[in-house]
């Protein structure tokens, strides 16, 4: 633990929960681990519990951090994203030199992440914006690490940051993913795939509440059963643990007890954002950020408490039946969720000029994060016979799977509707699938309105160029090409 200089391999910065398990990570690895935080405390705190767990080298000024570690200097910032991250690049970037390193592995704003990497890059340093999910668990003992920046970076860092993630199938859940931002937009569109399946897991948990009476502890056993099949994922498991859990003070089930208010930090806000301004339809995203904005709206909902309801049909009566159709439901929108958060990618990708290669991400998503799950497998599966899937539902395996599914999905949304029990991202994702195979959608008069009101032109299906109506002259059509 003495401090001598220029021996550490890698420098962490922020040692909060998430920067002291990635540095006690690191050190399990055989690293030594420079360590640092803006109050010493922390520094203190993580070398009196766990100075064990390997080589750290203790520093108290930035200086000392930045001498401590061999070139080219590898420094990993976990601190609060935002202000904070800006006000510890530069300091860092003032002791530092051309050539060395800065990982940024906090959850950054991509937009951020490209205008630091411009600016350091114009300073002689490296910028790395790195996503990583998997929580505190996953920092301690295998995240899921997604890291942008410069290629030449990767070659220095990439095993340090391989060895440390998870590892599936021998395979480390860590790949460069591209230039700038990427690695923050990556990490970005995994969060609000995490929004969309976590919404789609409470929907179903919602039906078995409300349309069949099962109590948390039998929902609990559906989720578990569900977790030995085709749905086996992290957030399936977790959430029949979460069913299971009884309340010590009331012994009640805890989910019970929980406030049905759904709190955000904002990905999945900043998912949505990002889609909306590329222009791609990430309605199950969308769906799970509007549906906490609308659990989060108390007391507007205790008003409207009361409001009438209709009540269409009965309850399902074949409960064998309506579990699987709930599975079938939450397969295929799940589906639809990943499609969706692929084109974005693929959409992201093409204005940055990333060549970010969707394959790639499904099998570093497969181990250390939130939304690891069996599935993934299949989709890296899809994206190796075909790279250039136009869309992850034309996939032979998921377009088999929504064929198998797709009736079960409808009589679920059929019957929440009927009785009028809310599934947005369920419902959303059902008319998704069916506009997309859509023969002729609506938006034929959606053109005409637009050339009606403001000549804003269509096209038509029997000829070539762009067309006007004289609505307000003979109503004749002339070319506007
Ligand atoms: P927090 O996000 O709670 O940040 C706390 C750390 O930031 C402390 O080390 C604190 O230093 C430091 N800090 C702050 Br606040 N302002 C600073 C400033 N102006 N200058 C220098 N340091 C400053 O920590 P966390 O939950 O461990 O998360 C770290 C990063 O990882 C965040 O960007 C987060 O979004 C991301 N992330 C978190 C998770 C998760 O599951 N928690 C998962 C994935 C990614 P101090 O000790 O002196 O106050």
């Amino acid at each position: 633990m003495a401090n001598s200089a220029a021996r550490a391999q890698i420098g962490v910065t922020g040692l909060a929960v998430m920067g002291s398990n990635i540095a006690r990570n690191f050190a399990k690895h055989g690293y030594t681990v420079a360590l640092h935080n803006r109050s010493i405390a922390k520094t203190d705190a993580l070398l009196a519990e766990h100075g064990g767990d390997g080589e750290f080298v203790r520093t108290e000024t930035v200086e000392e951090f930045v001498a401590a570690l061999e070139k080219p200097r590898r420094v990993l910032i976990m601190v609060k994203a935002g202000d904070a991250t800006d006000a510890v690049i530069e300091e860092l970037a003032a002791a530092m030199e051309p050539g060395d390193i800065i990982i940024d592995g906090g959850n950054a704003l991509y937009t951020d992440t490209i205008r630091r990497e411009a600016a350091m890059k114009a300073r002689g340093l490296n910028f790395v914006g790195a996503g990583i999910s998997g929580g505190e668990e996953g920092a301690l003992n295998g995240p899921s690490i997604m890291p942008g920046g410069p290629a030449e970076s990767y070659e220095s860092l990439g095993p340090l940051l391989e060895s440390i993630a998870a590892q599936v199938d021998g395979t480390p859940c860590c790949t460069h993913i591209g230039p700038d931002g990427s690695g923050h937009f990556v990490k970005m569109v995994h969060n609000g795939i995490e929004y969309a399946d976590m919404q789609l897991i409470g929907e179903a948990y919602n039906l078995f509440r409300d349309a069949l009476g099962f109590d948390a502890a039998r929902i609990a056993d559906v989720f578990t059963e569900w977790n030995t099949g085709d749905l086996e994922s992290y957030l399936v498991e977790i959430t029949a643990e979460v069913l299971r859990q009884v309340d010590a003070k009331t012994g009640k089930p805890l989910v019970d007890v929980i406030v049905d208010a759904a709190e955000q930090k904002g990905t999945g806000r900043w998912t949505v954002k990002a889609a909306l301004d590329l222009g791609i339809p990430v309605t199950g995203i969308a769906e799970a950020v509007f549906a906490r904005a609308l659990s989060g709206a108390r007391a507007q909902r205790a008003a409207a408490r009361g409001l009438a309801s209709g009540a269409l049909a009965d309850k399902p009566t074949d409960v064998e039946q309506f579990t699987e159709d709930i599975r079938q439901a939450l397969y295929a929108s799940k589906v639809v969720a990943y499609a969706q958060g692929f084109d974005q990618i693929a959409a992201g990708s093409a204005e940055y000029d990333w060549n970010l290669h969707p394959g790639d991400l499904a099998t570093i998503w497969r181990g250390g994060c939130i939304i690891r799950a069996r599935f993934l497998n299949r989709i890296k599966d899809a994206y190796e016979q075909n790279p250039e899937l136009p869309s992850l539902i034309l996939a032979p395996y998921f377009r088999e799977a929504i064929e198998t599914a797709i009736d079960s999905w409808r009589r679920v949304v059929i019957t929440a509707t009927a009785l009028g029990i809310p599934v947005p991202a369920f419902a959303s994702s059902l008319s998704y699938y069916d506009a997309l195979r859509a023969e002729r959608l609506p938006a034929a008069l959606t053109q005409g309105q637009r050339d009606f009101f403001g000549a804003h032109t269509y096209e038509r299906i029997d000829a070539d160029g762009k067309y006007h109506t004289l609505w307000s002259g003979d109503r004749s059509e002339v070319s506007a090409s």
